[in-house]
């Protein structure tokens, strides 16, 4: 290394990704797919492969160079951030036409789980010198009949003003600006951060080759990845956009709603201010 500070690279968050996906058991419950139903999705994904190698005339040196890039997605470990970049966004939009309440959204590569706890007006933990203009989310957590949810969890964790996640960067330090804030008594929460910046997936890795191949832009709109939980109810994974911000309507992700885009407003004192609520569906509807 010839520079004082690590420079997060693709290998680095993508190694970091795949650790953390295959820690996450939650998130791979076994499925119990029967071998119909795997037969059949298979069968389909494979004939669209091989449909659009009829449709575009694939030449053998295509096929080794598809077979090549596939194997450095592995070696990378780039196969969450791929997997929730193109395909996961259509996988929500099949789930969320059974829930009601709040919008979701993708999950992404860069959720951790148990983040420290915060009451319910807090200040996500931070860098004594964190970057960014100040951002207060403040709302409330009630069920889709309206009643306040008191005690409920809403776990928040965005990039920093740079575009990097805490535990996929290495020059950030673990749990920055995640957190897990417990709403009051009334379901109500006011939460302290940073405005982050747009995502940019790491243009040294797989992905990033691709997509420059491909002659497309590697970003994410700015956003506050948010999901929201209470004992009896279903939780809601979604995230919060910014008014006017950049790629917000080309975000490589296509995760996007206008439900969920947040117009923070100065309060005066530098300070951008937002209330945005979440109403959630109780679990015995879903
Ligand atoms: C992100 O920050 C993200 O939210 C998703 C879905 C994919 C890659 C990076
Ligand atoms: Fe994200």
């Amino acid at each position: 290394m010839t520079t004082m500070q690590e420079s997060p690279t693709a290998a680095d968050s993508g190694a970091n990704a795949s650790e953390a996906f295959k820690a996450a058991a939650s998130t791979r419950d076994v499925a119990d797919t029967p071998p119909q139903r795997v037969a059949a999705i298979v069968t389909s994904v494979l004939r669209g492969v091989h449909d659009a190698i009829a449709e575009h005339d694939v030449t053998y040196p295509e096929f080794q160079a598809a077979k090549a890039w596939l194997m450095a997605v592995g070696d990378g470990g780039e196969w969450p951030l791929f997997m929730d970049v193109f395909v996961e966004h259509a996988v929500e939009e099949q789930v969320a036409s059974s829930q009601q309440g709040t919008k979701g959204t993708i999950l992404g590569p860069y959720y951790l789980p148990d983040q420290v706890k915060l009451g319910s007006t807090c200040q996500l933990p931070r860098r004594d010198d964190e970057q960014g203009p100040p951002l207060v989310l403040s709302g409330q957590v009630r069920d889709i009949d309206g009643s306040p949810l008191g005690g409920a969890e809403v776990d928040l964790w965005h990039a920093d003003s740079d575009g990097y996640y805490s535990g996929f960067a290495p020059h950030v330090p673990n749990g920055n600006l995640r957190g897990v804030v417990v709403t009051d008594a009334e379901g109500r929460f006011e939460i302290n951060t940073i405005q982050p910046a747009p995502y940019q997936i790491p243009t040294d890795g797989p992905t990033g080759e691709m997509i420059e191949a491909a002659g497309w832009h590697p970003w994410r709109p700015a956003h506050l990845h948010i999901q929201v939980r209470a004992e009896g109810h279903r939780p809601i994974t979604t995230q919060l956009y910014f008014a006017r911000g950049d790629w917000l309507d080309s975000d490589v992700a296509e995760a996007t709603k206008p439900e969920l885009v947040i117009d923070p407003q100065d309060d005066g004192s530098g300070v951008r201010r937002s209330n945005y609520d979440f109403e959630l569906q109780p679990q015995s509807e879903a």
